[in-house]
């Protein structure tokens, strides 16, 4: 069955990746559509080697039969319009921090937990691209070693803040005052991602505890975390500190990284081998590496995790949420 489809948001930094993802994993697309807002309708986007003229969205786009919207234009544009898009029967997958702690919707990394998937009411989100690579990596460590507490400290690249992120890093790198950064980020490390909430930490720090709680069904999970902006053009990479419950062989801990679905481990110090953002940009697994025994606590491990956050920390992971939908579908 080919299906309809729709680009919310398709002019901007994950929009146009989730034509390319789309494109290169050749969905079975029907009718094609590309929306963004009034500022760029018009314009032309190709698409499989054809010209598509943006739309504006607005409350009739769901007018038409769409069976699947991917949405990334902002957590105001999913809180519009996706209930507009859902009640008119089209599955929206949202890349907005809208729904995603909303009870009634999923929330998936369909490696992780695709099986959450089949209770959607035509809301699905995808997880914060911080949160998405983690999960990777930790759910299988979870499953057999069962994780007691998470430490994460995160090196953001400037792309996870879109457009307007990626020319603060590449302009501020000519001596440009920064726009979108509260402070310049060419040669510097901000300790500040998103919003501060009353108790001191970021909007994404609290993300990637909330997120992590809710993806690996434990609300009981100890998870704390450090986000940081650094001058780096894409892929996020993190230091994360796992706590475990029982105790594990490094041999087999090692065994069951290098087997996870979505998982390349690189884990190869001696020849200075180890995930690198420049490496892992364009690429749609998450490389781990720098894998080693934390001493501090009885069963402990630190690892070393790198993904392309625009591709598997965004698009990629949208689009194969939808490619399991279609699969449910036939
Ligand atoms: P537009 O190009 O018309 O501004 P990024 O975060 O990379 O800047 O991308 C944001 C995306 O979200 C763009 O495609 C942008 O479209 C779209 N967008 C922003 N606000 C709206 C809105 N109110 N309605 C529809 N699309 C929007
Ligand atoms: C960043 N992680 O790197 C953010 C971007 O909740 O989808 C994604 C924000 C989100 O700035």
């Amino acid at each position: 069955k080919k299906i309809n489809l729709a680009v919310v948001g398709a002019t901007g930094m994950v929009g146009r990746t989730f034509l390319k993802v789309l494109e290169e994993r050749q969905l079975p697309i029907e009718n094609f559509y590309v929306m963004a807002s009034s500022r760029s309708a018009g314009s032309k986007l190709t698409f499989n080697g054809k010209e598509y003229t943006v739309e504006e969205l607005t409350e009739h786009s769901f007018d038409k039969p769409i069976d699947i919207a991917l949405f990334s234009a902002g957590g105001g544009t999913s809180e519009k319009f996706a209930p507009i898009a859902a009640a008119h029967g089209c599955i929206v997958i949202d890349n907005s921090s809208q729904w995603r702690m909303d009870p009634e919707v999923p929330l998936v990394v369909p490696e992780v937990n695709p099986e959450d998937i089949a209770w959607h009411k035509n809301i699905i989100a995808n997880p914060n691209c911080s949160t998405i690579q983690a999960m990777v990596a930790l759910k299988p460590l979870d499953d057999k070693y069962k994780i007691k507490r998470v430490v994460y400290s995160t090196y953001q690249a400037v792309s996870g803040a879109g457009m307007a992120g990626w020319k603060d890093l590449e302009n501020g790198l000519k001596g440009e005052a920064p726009k979108k950064f509260p402070h310049p980020i060419a040669n510097n490390c901000l300790p500040h991602i998103d919003v501060f909430l009353d108790n001191g930490y970021t909007k994404e720090e609290m993300k990637m505890v909330n997120e992590t709680r809710k993806i690996l069904h434990n609300d009981e999970m100890r998870v704390t975390a450090t986000t940081v902006r650094v001058p780096v053009f894409d892929c996020h990479s993190e230091s994360i500190n796992i706590e475990f419950e029982k105790p594990f062989e490094m041999d087999d801990l090692l065994e069951t990284l290098k087997n996870a679905p979505g998982v390349v481990l690189q884990n190869n110090s001696e020849a200075n081998e180890y995930p690198l953002a420049v490496d892992v940009a364009g690429h749609d697994e998450v490389y781990i590496g720098r894998v080693r025994r934390d001493d501090s606590v009885e069963s402990g491990v630190n690892i070393w995790v790198v993904a392309d956050n625009i591709r598997k920390g965004a698009a990629t992971n949208a689009v194969q949420i939808a490619e399991e939908i279609i699969k449910n579908m036939q």
